[in-house]
């Protein structure tokens, strides 16, 4: 009896992105079929059954197809927006000088605090929408904005919100440690305190959190202050991830390896011997160009180091209204490439496998696999590279998110 299939998509090429084929795993005059949301056969004509039986057939016209893109790291939820702080930067003020004093974070803390959850979704969706329309289909959203308990369940529960409102999956991120509140009156050990104690199980509680991060910088959390927030965290059972060495290198790296963190990210300050750590743990650099580039930051992260030590390398947009406002994953690829000499290959495994690496969900999405959810691209381009090499233009055709 033929084989049953809800949806076949056939006449296409396909860039499987698969880690068993070399570069972008091509399959010319390539097939993909699923059933029940997931992919049920993904390679060429000559091996799909002739015989096959499916509800719909779509004719891809020679089109390409990429895994659903990825972005393994946002702030996508917050309250208002940082453009004022941007227009003081032109006329000179630094990110940290802004930080410290008093704005930066901190300001859009006190605008997450004052949003409803309506609010945040409401805030977040035009974001959202602007990432799925360039074939994006898992989005990670991070906390951090509200820095009590009740705000960052509210800031998280709208992550989880958007998700329902949108054909899209979403994973989140508690990151409580990522700026001290004002309340805290500049005690950071006390802080932590309440981030391990208080914040941290009252999210594991309600299920909110998939991972946990923290932002560990000068400006920020020190390496003993993270490694208590970690410890914390794995005492849960939620695997952890590091804003780490982005404008200082206080070896964020290692650290993170030394938890087996799913990512350390950022790493523009990494040294050889963070890099040596990462590949051992298996974490994942996730680079982030958007931050690089609009904070004028001059240090790029050590790419060669990263490929010569082997580390996998991801990208993503960190959009936040403080030093990323990027809503595009296109753009953050050309300017992985330009900015940081990753090649064509790295650009989009970098959006796929690796970002869904980043979030420990390889099993599940990120390449053009048997067995995994139907999450697709398709793309009206003539090869790859276009998707890297335009700037700001979306060759996207269509979107296929769980089979549909
Ligand atoms: N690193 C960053 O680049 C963002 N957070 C972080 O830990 C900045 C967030 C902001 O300025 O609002
Ligand atoms: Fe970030």
């Amino acid at each position: 009896m033929a084989e049953r299939f809800d949806r076949i998509w056939h006449n296409a090429r396909l860039a499987t992105i698969r880690e068993d084929l070399p570069d972008l795993g091509v399959i010319e005059h390539g097939v993909i079929a699923a059933r029940d949301g997931r992919i049920v056969f993904a390679g060429s004509r000559s091996d799909f059954p002739s015989d096959a039986d499916t509800s719909e057939r779509i004719d891809c016209e020679g089109r390409w197809i990429t895994p659903g893109l990825i972005d393994c790291h946002t702030h996508l939820v917050f309250g208002g927006n940082r453009a004022h702080e941007f227009e003081l930067r032109l006329q000179g003020a630094s990110y940290e000088e802004i930080a410290r004093a008093g704005g930066g974070i901190v300001s859009t803390v006190a605008a997450t605090r004052a949003s409803s959850e309506a609010d945040l979704v409401a805030g977040a969706l035009p974001r959202l929408d602007t990432l799925i329309g360039e074939g994006v289909t898992t989005v990670e959203i991070k906390s951090g904005y509200g820095l009590n308990t009740e705000t960052e369940i509210r800031q998280l529960s709208a992550a989880r919100a958007v998700g329902r409102d949108r054909p899209v999956s979403i994973r989140t991120t508690f990151l409580g440690a990522h700026a001290l509140p004002p309340e805290a009156d500049g005690d950071k050990d006390r802080y932590i305190e309440l981030v391990c104690r208080g914040m941290l199980p009252a999210v594991a509680q309600a299920g909110l959190a998939d991972a946990v991060d923290a932002f560990m910088e000068g400006i920020a959390f020190s390496g003993d202050q993270t490694a208590r927030v970690f410890r914390a965290a794995k005492a849960l059972g939620l695997p952890v991830k590091l804003h780490a060495d982005q404008l200082s290198n206080l070896g964020g790296a290692a650290l993170a390896a030394e938890f087996s963190a799913l990512s350390a990210d950022h790493l523009e300050h990494t040294d050889e011997a963070g890099a040596a750590a990462m590949v051992r743990s298996g974490t994942v650099a996730v680079l982030l160009p958007g931050a690089f580039y609009f904070i004028r930051e001059t240090t790029k992260p050590p790419v060669d180091l990263f490929r010569a030590h082997g580390v996998n390398m991801a990208l993503a947009t960190d959009c936040n209204p403080g030093s990323s406002p990027l809503t595009s994953l296109l753009l953050a690829m050309n300017m992985g490439a330009t900015l940081f000499r990753m090649n064509v290959a790295e650009c989009l495994a970098g959006v796929t496998r690796e970002g869904a690496r980043a979030l420990g969900i390889l099993g599940e999405t990120g390449t053009l696999v048997t067995g995994k959810w139907c999450d697709l691209a398709i793309w009206d381009i003539e090869r790859p590279a276009e998707l890297v090499y335009r700037i700001g233009f979306n060759p996207l055709h269509s979107r296929v998110w769980r089979g549909r």
